[in-house]
Order: structure tokens, then sequence, then C-alpha cells
């Protein structure tokens, strides 16, 4: 087989453009040539990265130039040199991919959850947020979170509204976003005393207020409608096991509704979008941010091979997921013609978790997307130098990127999938769905890039937080009375 001629393991390629753009003139070499490093000869874990990269050669380039066109071609040009060398001088593992650098993003997790300086006062309404993505990326690399329990239920006791919800902070309005958070990271904190701080009766009158008369619901009162509180709502709901029935008072019962269920999958419907993405609300542009809430959406209200197929057009969306991932990067984009960013490994990548769980007919031995792609793209181009992972080589890590970028790895790593038979004990009652869910092992096509020590810990494919403590909440509130 032909290899194309490496000058030195270190230096930059021209070859790969070659091979990218198609006139790639790869020099003969002989088959007993293995002395790789002196005859300036790809080793063998080299010629696996080409082989990979002339795998993701783009089939048709558009020749008419745009600044989108301009941005995408930078783009690439930035990112190839971390998918073909090893700019970060980070240990490979043997398929000559960068290793997971669990300790340096340990270092960086401890930051994310210490003090913060004036700086980061504009984030104050985030703070839940910051807590979240810092617990759950911690999780992921099977660090320890129990030492901030007790700091977790306090914090977020400050932030509980007295009409229901929680806030940024103490003081702050309540908001479906800050409550999603907040009860993400309450559930992984665990233990009774944190639970016992949740006000259901409060957080059941703040949701029905949220409920809109077209099935939706907005983010705070007076906020926007939009899909993000459809599936921040049924988190809430359905992790807190709260009465489906709306409350005398929720403004939607004027309307005849009577129900938080009442309407939403067909709201949900209308918000697939021509191309068959997901947006925000009806009429807009698809995103992959808001397919994720969609999907998850969708799977609290039932079990996806039901749900999807009811409320969306499942082909048309899976022909948008996989035009998501971008080639030669790998990783994903959010929207036609945008550039990949490491944080789309989750909101994109984590769809297929669901959408694979939805398809019956997918064998075990099969898989809807380029995992490998992505995991490279993450590994290689992901994590940042100093610790943490990011959007793209070029940009600063920070909390929300370490976090979508681990769950997106796994997400790539693990078959996740939804079986009527776990938890029999329960989910049995209101938004039960989601607690059916198991990992049955993990992705052992012959194309992974990954050895033992990068695999990263399951995470539940809807709520993204360990499994456990997705069961463990909702088996403490299903032995609560109503109130
Ligand atoms: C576009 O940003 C991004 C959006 C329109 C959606 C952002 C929403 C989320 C990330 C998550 C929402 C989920 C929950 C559960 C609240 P951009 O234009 O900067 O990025 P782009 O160029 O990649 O589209
Ligand atoms: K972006
Ligand atoms: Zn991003």
């Amino acid at each position: 087989m032909a290899i194309p001629l490496r000058t030195s393991a270190q230096a930059p390629s021209s070859q790969l453009q070659e091979i990218l753009d198609g006139t790639d003139r790869f020099e003969e070499l002989s088959d007993t040539d293995n002395e790789y490093e002196d005859m300036g000869i790809a080793t063998p874990e080299e010629q696996a990265n080409i082989a990979y990269l002339d795998s993701m050669r783009i089939p048709i380039r558009e020749t008419y130039e745009t600044d989108t066109s301009k941005v995408e071609e930078k783009t690439r040009q930035a990112i190839l040199p971390y998918l073909e060398e090893n700019p970060n001088d980070f240990t490979l593992n043997a398929y000559g991919v960068p290793r997971l650098q669990r300790e340096l993003h340990a270092t960086m997790l401890k930051k994310v959850l210490g003090d913060y300086t004036h700086q980061y006062a504009p984030m104050d309404a985030s703070r839940p947020w910051i807590v979240y993505w810092g617990l759950q990326s911690m999780t992921a690399l099977g660090l320890d979170i129990y030492p901030h329990q007790k700091r977790i239920a306090h914090t977020f006791s400050l932030a509980q509204h007295p009409t229901g919800g929680y806030g940024g902070g103490f003081g702050q309005l309540p908001h479906l976003a800050c409550t999603y958070a907040a009860l993400l990271s309450m559930a992984m904190a665990g233990g009774t005393e944190t639970y016992e701080s949740i006000n259901r009766k409060t957080m059941w009158h703040f949701i029905g207020r949220m409920k809109q008369a077209d099935g939706g619901f907005t983010m705070c009162e007076g906020g926007e409608e939009d899909i993000r509180g459809a599936f921040c709502a049924l988190v809430a709901i359905s992790l807190l096991n709260l009465p489906l029935d709306l409350p005398q008072d929720a403004p939607a019962r004027m309307s005849g509704l009577t129900s938080f269920t009442d309407g939403l999958g067909d709201w949900v419907s209308q918000c697939q979008s021509w191309d068959g993405g997901i947006s925000a609300a009806p009429g807009n542009e698809a995103h992959g941010a808001y397919a994720f809430c969609g999907l998850g959406c969708l799977s609290i209200l039932g079990p996806p091979e039901e749900t999807l197929h009811k409320y969306l057009d499942v082909p048309l969306l899976t022909h948008w997921l996989s035009s998501r991932q971008c080639s030669p990067e790998g990783g994903y984009n959010g929207r036609t013609n945008k550039l990949v960013d490491g944080c789309y490994s989750h909101w994109v990548g984590g769809c297929w978790s669901l959408l694979e769980a939805s398809v019956s007919s997918t064998s075990p031995s099969t898989t809807l997307w380029n995992r490998t792609a992505l995991a490279r793209y993450i590994l290689a181009a992901g994590q940042d130098k100093k610790g943490g992972l990011k959007d793209k080589p070029g940009k600063h890590p920070d909390a929300y990127h370490t976090c979508y970028n681990l769950a997106g790895l796994s997400a790539a790593q693990y078959r996740y999938v939804y079986d009527e038979d776990v938890n029999k004990d329960i989910g049995s009652g209101n938004l039960g769905a989601p607690y059916h869910w198991k990992t049955n092992g993990g992705y052992a096509g012959d194309d992974v890039v990954w050895d033992p020590e990068d695999v990263i810990r399951t995470v539940h494919p809807v709520f993204i937080i360990p499994y456990r403590s997705v069961y463990e909440c909702r088996r403490y509130f299903e032995s609560k009375e109503r109130f």
C-alpha cells in the first residue's frame, strides 16, 4: 500500500491538505521499509491517522468563496495539525491519539468549583450551571464529589425562590434553566438533607405558571417560550415525581388545559424544521442544542421508540444530525454552515443515544454515526494543554465545554439502550420512561481509537448525570405522598 512520505514525525505536513484537496501524490514505498523514523516514513500510528483523515476526505468542495467558506477553511487549517500531529505534546495512546488528560482536567475542575474574582460577576445568574458543569465533569472522570455535598445543598437552599423554583442565587427570580441545573446538581450530590431542601409544592406551582396554552413552557414568568423550557420542565417534574395535573392557579387552565403534558408532544413536533432538525420554537432555525432538548423532552414523555416516531420525522432528523458531523474535523457543528465546536459533541452527539434507542432495527454491531471521528476530535482537538476542554484549538477551555465534550465522549464510547426490564421497582408512575435506561457495554467497532484508560464514565443519556444519581433521586421522591 502506498504510504505518504513524511519528513519528520513533528513537521507539519502539506500532504494532508493534498489528500483533502484530492491532489495527493503518494510516493510508492516497498513493503520492506520499516525503519519509520530513519526513513522519514509515517509510523504505524501516524499511518492510522493519515488513513483516517483520508477516509474523511471532503467529497465535494464548493469553489465559490463566501465569508462562510473562508472561515470554514481557516478553521480547518487551525484544526488539522491537531488531528495529524501532536502540537500539545500530550502522551499518545496505542492509536497515536492523545490520551484523555485526566490529571490536567481534574486540576482545572478544582478551580471551577472554587472561588471567583469580580470578573465573573456577569456570570452570577449562571451559578447553578457552573456548579452543574463542574460536578458532572468530575463524575465523568470518576472523581469524588461527596466532599462538596453539604456546600451544594446550602448553595441551592439560598437560590430557591419562595414562590418556587430556582434562580441564579439568593434574591434572583426563578428560571427554568437555573432550576434544571440546580436539580441535576442536587441529584448528583444526593442525600436526604439535599433532597428535603427542595420545596416540591412551590416547584409544582412555579412550573404550572410556565405552562402555556399552546402546550409549551416559558423559561420564566413573562419570558421566552422555547424548547429548553419544555425539556427543563419535564426534567424537574419527572425527577421530583411531581403530580401531572396543573395547579388550580396555572394560567393555562383558563384555556382548558389540565395536565403538564397537554399539547406538549404536538408543540415539540412543531419545532421540527423543514430540514429535519429541531428549533427553539416553531418556525425558527434548527440547532443542535435544541435537538437535544427536543429528544430529551420526548424521551421523558414516554419510551423513545414510541414518542420519537409519534412526534418527529425520524429519517429526516437522522439526515440532519448526520449532516452536523464535520469532515475532516470529526466533531460536530450546531447548525448548517457553521463551525465545529466541542460542546456539540454532546448536544448533537448525545442525540444519537436517544435516536438509536428509538430504532429497534439497529443491531448491536451497527451504529448510525461516526463515534470514532468524534472521539478523535475531542481527544486531539478538544483538550487544552493546561487542562479543561474547549470549543476548538485557539479557544480557551471552560466548564461548559469540559462538561459537554466529556458527555459527548461518553456517547461515543458506550451503547446506551432503553430497556423496560431495567428498574422494575421505579418509573411505573408519571413520566417514568427515563428510569429504564442501561448501558449495553462499550462501543467495540474495529475502528476504536481509545485505550481503556481513555474511557470516560457512563452518563444517563437523558439527564446527563450518573445513572445512580437519577435512579436514587426518583426512588426517593416516589416514596413521597403527593406533597
Ligand atoms: C447558538 O450560539 C446557540 C444557540 C442558539 C443555543 C444555545 C443553547 C444551549 C447550548 C443549551 C440549551 C439547553 C438547555 C437544557 C437549557 P452561536 O451562534 O454562538 O453558536 P453556533 O455558531 O455554533 O450556532
Ligand atoms: K458556538
Ligand atoms: Zn461551544
